[in-house]
């Protein structure tokens, strides 16, 4: 009937990223060829973590070599299929990987002019109870015929060319900013294809969540006690805020995403700059919250005015809504 005929006008994320390029008429297709290999990695990391559970208990045909050698971890396994994938795509030059101590050069044959930083499977703490982990990525881009170096990637999140992440939950969501807005798309199994099912992304302006460890609560400097006092026993008569806390990256900030208000990794006592990582973690997620109209801070600074030193670089990160960033800003400010 009409709706099944009706579903091949659907935008693929392929198709939406064509009619993108369309609007560069010297783009030359390269990004496009680059996501569509980042797509295949976090499709092919999706169908992992769904099985995943499944191998563990029964042993999946397959999953042990003749040698009788354990299964690969998960998260070592999505750091192969995305440097591969990267690698293969013929247009990249430098990954830099959560998994990876160094960064990868690509070898001269195979090298492109994009710069790609990822965490292959985020919250990979999560994987064995089942809770959403994800893929986040960002992307730098080098001048033609430049010789790669480390230094093309420590450079501010601002200048990212895009970022974005794919969560495995209870369905697959590809989040993704190009630098014009942000989008979010469903994988439909069926098809095998991500569908946009989330046009143009705005974060509310003000939220009525806050996310954090608060087990940490201890070791906190003082803005940050403050803020999360506030949450709780607002002083303006507004209503507290509900506290939600997935301990996975990418599903407390695409929950923060999509319903508002603060996710916070703040510094405290023990780790002055905070558990996250500035090139793979902080600076793709600062960029879609900035594209979603919200802002991102460090506690400092405007996050993606960071420059990384290193590039396993962390930094205590606080990002959301417009207001709730605002207010804690205000508290950093007033403590100066
Ligand atoms: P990981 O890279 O070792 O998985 O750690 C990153 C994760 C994030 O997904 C999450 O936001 C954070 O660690 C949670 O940390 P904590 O357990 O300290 O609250
Ligand atoms: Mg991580």
């Amino acid at each position: 009937h009409a709706g099944d005929a009706a579903r091949t006008d659907l935008m693929t994320i392929t198709r939406y990223v064509l009619n993108e390029q369309t609007k560069h008429p010297e783009s030359r297709g390269d990004f496009t060829i680059l996501l569509n290999h980042i797509v295949l990695g976090c499709k092919f990391v999706c169908s992992s973590v769904n099985k995943a559970g499944l191998a563990k208990l029964i042993g999946l045909a397959g999953e042990t070599n003749v040698q009788g050698e354990e299964q690969k971890k998960l998260d070592v396994l999505s750091n192969e299929v995305f440097v591969k994938a990267l690698v293969s795509s013929g247009r990249t030059c430098i990954l830099v990987s959560e998994e990876d101590e160094e960064a990868t050069f690509v070898e001269p044959s195979l090298r492109g002019k994009y710069c790609v930083v990822f965490d292959p499977l985020d919250g990979s703490s999560n994987i064995d109870c089942g809770v959403s982990i994800g893929t986040i990525f960002g992307i730098y881009v080098i001048n033609d015929g430049k010789e790669p170096t480390v230094e093309d990637v420590l450079q501010p999140g601002r200048d990212m060319l895009a970022a974005g992440y794919c969560m495995y939950g209870s369905s697959c969501t590809l989040v993704l900013s190009t630098g014009s807005g942000v989008n979010g798309f469903t994988l439909d199994p069926s098809l095998g294809e991500f569908i946009l099912t989330h046009p143009d992304i705005k974060i509310p302006k003000k939220g009525k969540i806050y996310s954090v460890n608060e087990g940490n609560a201890k070791n906190w400097d003082g803005p940050t006690s403050k803020y999360v006092q506030k949450c709780k026993f607002p002083d303006d008569g507004s209503s507290p805020k509900s506290l939600r806390y997935i301990g996975s990256m990418v599903a407390d900030v695409h929950r923060t995403l999509l319903y508002g208000g603060v996710f916070l990794y703040p510094a405290d006592k023990k780790s002055p700059n905070g558990k996250l990582r500035v090139l793979y973690e902080v600076f793709p997620m600062s960029f879609l919250m900035e594209q979603a109209g919200g802002q991102a801070f460090t506690g400092k600074q405007r996050a993606l005015d960071l420059v990384p030193k290193k590039i396993h670089d962390r930094s205590p990160i606080f990002l959301g809504s417009y207001d709730d960033v605002e207010e804690i800003k205000a508290l950093y400010a007033a403590e100066e």
